[in-house]
């Protein structure tokens, strides 16, 4: 295996024998052949879509492939055969409507629109000779590797949109036909510019979850989150499939088992069509890294609608209460099988088991805020604007993105503790859990930490930031008095990072280590072009960005 698309890439290059994310050999390499099979696919399918050929199967496909390869999504071997197999027959379905519809086969076809095997065996060994090593030139490896990295981001997104009955073609075109051109010969100039498109595409479909999940839910709004607990029987719901905490809470409503959120689902308290749910009770831990202890003091069953899944020790005792959906999995977790003729998930068997568990157990007590989404900043904008005008609040700091569990992340919380007090922090994405719960106080009653939501709300915080443009009449938003000073993991980070560059933003801090994946050339264009830089100390960088 190589794999080196998370923040966790072993020794800062990439992970070669099992990864520090718990992904095997055998998983690695499998989902390396599953993302080839993709390209296979795409390649057929954007020559199918010039002959006017849309096919539905083929687009949730390639979002569903990409999204079960993020970091810590699926860890099920069988599982990704499983799609490997499905993805080979669709490939030839779409070939087929392609040559139904007049078109003429290319002389020339990469390997992954014709290469074919029903063997286990072969699986195997196709999958060690195509994965990111096999390009050889390390700059063209690089932007190909943050393509296919920006677009694994983009397809999480639209996966979650489309859960809500959200599509557009025109993304889905673009990342078919962006994978397709990863199989294809092209310059180091060429690849820039794709990555800059690849940014257009991920503020059109960060902008499309927004509108899916407004429009379904309404506009979250400041909310109190209960991080204590009750005495009843509860399920924990993580990752950040809005759809199926609606389907969960909705089969859990009068049942006498409690609804719990951890890491990233923490922001579905903030939409007001949640708030409804009498059982719908707080939200239990941290971010997604401290599972390992807050899974085994929760005592009930816990749903993972998405990543980030830290596959369990031998010794845990919660491994039998996993439940996984959607796109991720996890060997030996029972799997909630996908909606189907437009019926809601079957929940029945998670409640069940719930219903046999304890209560959570204690581990803190006390309320959380959020619910800072540019509807909510928005309206307090007069607030804000005052503040900035006469001096109370001298800076933002975008601090959005990712936790995890390098020990380099106690910077943030650091970082967020000395930042002078006439400072406000914009988060979203679970990197919050470094500071959400320190007491840093309001300004005129504005909290110095405005959680927008899920990392997907990045969103939210660029249209704050051009709203704020507008506002102030700035040509820029550069000229705001903001800092961005981002934390990353894995690759839907990757994708908010380049939807910020294609919005103009320049001077991003990315910690708290540069991407493996970025080579020596590839990394100095994205600071030449666009001015982005690693963390150094705190005390340094706060030097830095309060001059
Ligand atoms: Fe965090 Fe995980 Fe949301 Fe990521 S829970 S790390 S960028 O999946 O998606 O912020
Ligand atoms: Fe390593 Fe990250 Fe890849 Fe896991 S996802 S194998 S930790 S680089």
């Amino acid at each position: 295996m190589f794999c080196y698309q998370c923040q966790e890439a072993a020794k800062g290059t990439g992970c070669t024998i099992k990864g520090v994310c718990g992904k095997t050999d055998e998983v690695a390499n499998i989902q390396d052949l599953l993302i080839y099979v993709t390209k296979g696919v795409s390649i057929f399918a954007k020559l199918a879509r010039e002959k006017g050929v849309e096919n539905e199967k083929v687009n949730h496909f390639v979002f569903d492939a990409l999204f079960v390869t993020i970091t810590n999504a699926n860890f099920d071997y069988d599982a990704i055969v499983a799609k490997v197999r499905s993805g080979l027959k669709l490939r030839e379905e779409i070939k087929n409507q392609f040559l139904n519809a007049g078109g003429v086969l290319p002389e020339k076809l990469h390997g992954c629109a014709t290469w074919y095997s029903d063997s286990l065996e072969e699986f195997e060994r196709k999958a060690k000779v195509i994965g990111v090593l096999s390009i050889e030139n390390e700059d063209i490896r690089s932007l190909k590797s943050l393509i296919t990295i920006g677009l694994k981001g983009m397809a999480a997104y639209a996966e979650h949109a489309f859960n809500l009955g959200y599509s557009n073609n025109e993304i889905f075109a673009f990342m078919q036909s962006a994978l397709v051109a990863t199989t294809e010969e092209k310059s180091v100039d060429e690849l820039v510019a794709l990555v800059l498109e690849c940014g257009k595409f991920g503020v059109d479909v960060m902008a499309l979850l927004d509108k899916a999940n407004t429009e379904s839910y309404g506009n979250p709004e400041i909310t109190e989150v209960n991080i204590g607990v009750r005495n009843n029987p509860a399920i924990l719901i993580s990752g950040h499939d809005l759809k199926d905490l609606e389907e969960l809470l909705e089969q859990t409503k009068g049942t006498g088992v409690d609804v719990y959120t951890h890491s990233e689902m923490l922001p579905g308290h903030y939409y007001p069509a949640f708030k409804k749910y009498e059982n719908f009770v707080g939200n239990y831990g941290n971010a997604w890294w401290k599972q390992r202890d807050e899974f085994e003091t929760f005592n009930g069953p816990v749903l993972f609608t998405t990543n980030c899944i830290v596959p369990p020790l031998d010794k845990a005792t919660y491994t039998d209460r996993i439940y996984t959906t959607g796109a991720s999995g996890l060997a030996g977790a029972k799997h909630i099988p996908a909606r189907k003729d437009g019926k809601a998930k079957d929940f029945s068997e998670i409640i069940a088991h719930a219903k046999r568990c304890k209560a959570p157990t204690e581990i803190e007590t006390g309320k959380i805020t959020g619910g800072f989404a540019h509807n909510q900043v928005i309206a307090l904008a007069d607030k804000i604007v005052e503040a900035v005008k006469s001096g109370a609040i001298r800076k933002f700091f975008v601090m959005a993105g990712c936790d995890g569990r390098m020990k380099s992340r106690e910077y943030y919380t650091e970082f967020a503790s000395k930042l002078p007090k006439d400072t406000v922090i914009l988060t979203a994405g679970c990197a919050k859990y470094r500071y959400n719960k320190l007491e840093l106080g309001d300004i005129n009653g504005i909290p110095r930490v405005l959680d927008a939501g899920q990392c997907n709300d990045s969103y939210s915080l660029a249209v704050i930031a051009l709203t704020l443009k507008d506002v102030f009449k700035l040509d820029s938003v550069n000229e705001l008095p903001i800092a961005y000073n981002i934390a990353w993991y894995e690759q839907k980070a990757v994708i908010v990072l380049l939807a910020l560059l294609y919005l103009g933003v320049k001077n991003i801090h990315l910690g708290p280590t540069l991407p493996a994946f970025l080579s020596p050339t590839v990394a100095k264009v994205l600071v030449d072009n666009f001015g982005i830089s690693g963390i150094g100390t705190v005390d340094d960088d706060m030097k830095l960005f309060l001059n």
